[in-house]
């Protein structure tokens, strides 16, 4: 408890460091995402990133008088802690202005010291050589090491393949619901809805508009009606039309809500879901990072789709979700048009971040 405690001091530090250096840097608008007047946002901005990384590049890896005078004869020298000490206070500050966890921050940035002190660098390509540094660490915090492709799972899954969709109210889960079913549609795969939200208003009504675009068909009951019947129901409908996949969508539910949480244990014990996602939104901030490590608990995640990117000015959640849960991010939700969902590559994340 105590040093929780601490940790947040910490934190409460470095923020209020950011915040006075905030008002003495004069704004010059990057970092913000949508922004006016231009019509797409891109997948994860994290400009704040960028800036220090550019910055460090350009004029904060100074090399200190010790490196100069030792690599006066040679083409290299060997990063030293002073050489680097800039770039990481300034990484460090930038990672948690743009909301990544704590506890992520510190440990990429204790990553990144192991990798760059000692490092043997060309003179002439510092910048670069520390770029590709913070890029390695950017991208290997953003995997698991458990992450698949969901097409090529559902193809090598017995029929019908089924996927429960949970997370908090309003977060996404129906929109992404028809976003996934457009996906999987053009990918030469049969889908079928189970309209499991039998709980909220006019949740049925919302899911038979996708399901009527889409050309989906739809298993539904009454409002009230046990969601896990609804959804065996619309598994053995599946099964008897050979359909390819069913998609579960479930009522919003917050994880400290124990009979909610039970009534989803109860969806996975009747119709035992080959894959379990969490959706939900991508500006959670640190309270995302919690309710993700609780619903895996109840259920077993196998993957979560972070949501609404495109109103994130930050981004930081997109960074922290798979180093601090260990459940992979497979998909970015980026607007409201079925389109609008992309898969989650760190490898291309992490290079868009400081390209
Ligand atoms: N901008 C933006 N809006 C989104 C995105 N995903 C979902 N939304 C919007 O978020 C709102 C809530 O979406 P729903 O799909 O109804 O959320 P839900 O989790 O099913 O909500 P409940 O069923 O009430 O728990 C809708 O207005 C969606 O259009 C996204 O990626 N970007
Ligand atoms: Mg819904």
């Amino acid at each position: 408890m105590e040093g929780k405690k601490e940790k947040y001091s910490e934190k409460e530090k470095k923020v209020g460091e950011i915040e006075k250096r905030k008002e003495s840097e004069k704004p010059d608008g990057r970092g913000m995402l949508a922004e006016e007047g231009s019509s797409r946002a891109p997948v994860v901005d994290l400009s704040a990133i960028e800036r220090a990384v550019r910055g460090g590049a350009k004029k904060e890896v100074k090399v200190s008088i010790a490196s100069r005078i030792t690599s006066i004869f040679s083409d290299e020298i060997a990063l030293s802690e002073a050489d680097v000490a800039p770039l990481f206070d300034s990484l460090e500050l930038s990672l948690l202005e743009a909301d990544v966890a704590y506890d992520v921050c510190v440990e990429m940035v204790s990553e990144l010291k192991k990798s760059l002190i000692g490092r043997r660098v060309s003179k002439k390509r510092i910048g670069e050589e520390v770029k590709k540094a913070v890029g390695e660490v950017l991208a290997k915090t953003m995997t698991t090491g458990k992450e698949f492709d969901l097409v090529q799972r559902i193809k090598g899954t017995q029929k019908p393949a089924k996927i429960l969709f949970v997370g908090p109210n309003g977060a996404g889960k129906t929109t992404t619901i028809a976003k996934m079913a457009d996906l999987l549609k053009r990918n030469s795969l049969s889908v079928l809805f189970s309209a499991s939200d039998t709980f909220r208003a006019a949740a049925i009504e919302q899911m038979q508009v996708h399901a009527d675009k889409l050309d989906v068909k739809m298993v539904k009951s009454d409002y009230g009606s046990d969601p896990a019947a609804v959804a065996f129901d619309a598994v053995n409908y599946a099964r008897a039309h050979n359909f390819d996949v069913v998609l579960i969508d479930s009522a919003g539910r917050q994880e400290t809500n124990k009979n909610l949480i039970d009534e989803l244990k109860k969806i996975v014990r009747v119709v035992k879901p080959d894959l379990k996602i969490y959706v939900g939104e991508s500006f959670g901030g640190n309270p995302i990072i919690g309710q993700i490590g609780e619903f895996d608990k109840a259920v077993g995640l196998d993957g979560v789709i972070l949501t609404k990117l495109d109103c994130d000015a930050k981004g930081g959640s997109a960074i922290s979700v798979a180093r601090a849960t260990h459940v992979p991010v497979l998909y970015v939700g980026v607007g409201q048009e079925y389109a609008d969902l992309k898969r989650f590559e760190p490898l291309e994340v992490a290079r868009g971040i400081l390209e």
